[in-house]
């Protein structure tokens, strides 16, 4: 099948985990260089303090994804870079960086589609409590209006924050990413409802400067599915739904959190204080006009409501068998299904769940424009003596997701891009550098130098078939 039309191809990246040049050019130290710097949770004892070294690569890199045919990059910006201290002083040169940025993709016609916060908080923000703290939401309306404002006459795609719902579930439920907090439920509901809040009032702010263009969120995973065994379907499907997905989605889409959002806070022991009357005309105001999908896997859960809390983490590829979940005290938990096979991350490997996932998405929030922000597949890798990586297997499984995205987009979901995770080999945030995503790879040892593999032969030739070039 050939898509004509705007349909966008590309890739994806994320400023810390690519750029590099960590205390360059006037740029503010953020919270993932002092965790990575100074924390003895950082498991791999690897940072990204050069990273891709896309800094000062981003040519080489903008060149390759035109020359693989991709039509558009998505890529974050560091808050740090443009507001060193996170509220305050602009860093001209922080600007000049992601001008230059912004410039050759157009010049080599890839349309920039840019994420405003993709978890790189500043640390000066870090310091006053992170996204628990209110004057942290404002600055980042702040941060958000310089880059429209110096940005805005040339990138129309933009997206606020990626993936609230997983930022808030690492930072402050498995503990793996700053500031470190274990199943800290009440942190965690407060942190995503400020996030939700910080990106109403972004969109806002962008609606209020007139400029031509469209802005979204990032959200992550669609959809949630009942392990048919579940004794309560409706009640564990409510409250798995509204904890992955529609609070943020239904937030952002329909501009008011979900009705029964206070029960779920209720079941989960959760004092509902961070809510303010104040705010609700900041979310009906903030209505996104896209969603942008990452999606790697769907949320198979389960009735749990005898047992304590538990969190089963795999970070380190410890094998297929190796549990990656959840179980929270009467709420739900995390299921297993037999049928499925799963990565070493023990990660289902289910391309369905993004056929399910539109087509949900759809039946929820109607025709709203989606793409799909982020898909892919983790591997380690082990090149051969040219530095080639034979990703066959990485081919297979993004073919399926492909194709079944294109099969909801027949049926009528109205997905109009569709970005891989990721462009290049990057940090992986809990595992470093050794979980690779790229589809081209580099050479972290030998000067980061840049190899195409497989798979990005593939999607350029997949790309041409689909856009009739
Ligand atoms: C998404 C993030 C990306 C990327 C990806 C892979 O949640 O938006 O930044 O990291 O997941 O995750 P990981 O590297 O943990 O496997």
């Amino acid at each position: 099948m050939s898509i004509k039309g705007n349909f966008l191809w590309g890739s994806a990246t994320a400023a810390y985990q690519c750029e590099g040049g960590w205390d360059e050019d006037g740029k503010g130290l953020n919270e993932w260089d002092v965790f990575n710097h100074e924390s003895s949770l950082n498991i791999n004892n690897e940072d990204g303090d050069v990273a891709s070294d896309f800094y000062h690569r981003y040519k080489e890199d903008i060149d390759l994804m035109a020359e693989g045919n991709q039509n558009t990059y998505r890529f974050s910006i560091s808050w740090a870079r443009i507001i060193p201290r996170g509220v305050g002083e602009v860093n001209p040169k922080g600007i000049e960086y992601y001008n230059n940025v912004i410039n050759y993709c157009l010049e080599k016609g890839i349309t920039p589609n840019v994420t405003l916060f993709h978890y790189d908080l500043p640390n000066e923000m870090a310091k006053i409590g992170g996204w628990e703290n209110r004057n942290v939401v404002d600055a980042f309306n702040q941060y958000a209006k310089v880059c429209f404002e110096n940005f805005g006459d040339r990138v129309k795609i933009w997206s606020t924050i990626n993936e609230p719902r997983y930022y808030a579930y690492c930072s402050y439920v498995v503990g793996n990413y700053p500031p470190n907090y274990k199943a800290d439920f009440g942190r965690f509901w407060n942190v995503l409802y400020n996030l939700m809040l910080g990106s109403a009032k972004a969109v806002e702010s962008y609606k209020e400067l007139g400029l031509k263009g469209i802005i979204g969120v990032v959200h992550d995973n669609g959809n949630v599915e009942l392990d048919p065994d579940t004794k309560e379907k409706e009640l564990v499907k409510l409250r798995a739904d509204i904890f992955y997905n529609r609070m943020v989605l239904d937030t952002a889409v329909f501009g008011k959190m979900p009705a029964e959002l206070n029960k779920v806070l209720k079941d989960n022991n959760v004092d509902a204080s961070f809510i303010y009357e104040e705010d609700i005309p900041y979310f009906e105001k903030g209505k996104i006009d896209y969603i942008g999908l990452n999606l790697y896997n769907r949320q198979y859960v389960t009735d749990y409501s005898e047992g304590e809390t538990e969190i089963f983490h795999n970070n380190k590829g410890k094998g297929s068998k190796s549990k990656e979940g959840i179980r929270i005290k009467d709420l739900f938990e995390t299921s297993f299904d037999p049928d499925v096979r799963r990565n070493l991350w023990g990660r289902e490997v289910y391309p369905k769940c993004m056929y399910n996932a539109l087509k949900e998405i759809n039946a929820k929030y109607g025709d709203i424009l989606v793409y799909v922000t982020e898909n892919g597949c983790g591997q380690y890798e082990t090149p051969d003596e040219n530095g080639y990586v034979k990703d066959t297997e990485r081919i297979e499984i993004c073919s399926e997701f492909i194709d079944y995205m294109l099969q909801a987009r027949e049926e009528g979901v109205n997905v109009q891009g569709y970005y891989m995770w990721s462009s290049m080999d990057l940090y992986s945030w809990i595992n470093g550098y050794e979980k690779r995503y790229g589809i081209v790879r580099v050479d972290f040892k030998n000067n980061n130098r840049r190899i195409p593999k497989e798979s990005y032969y593939w999607y350029k030739a997949l790309i041409a078939a689909k856009r009739g070039i």
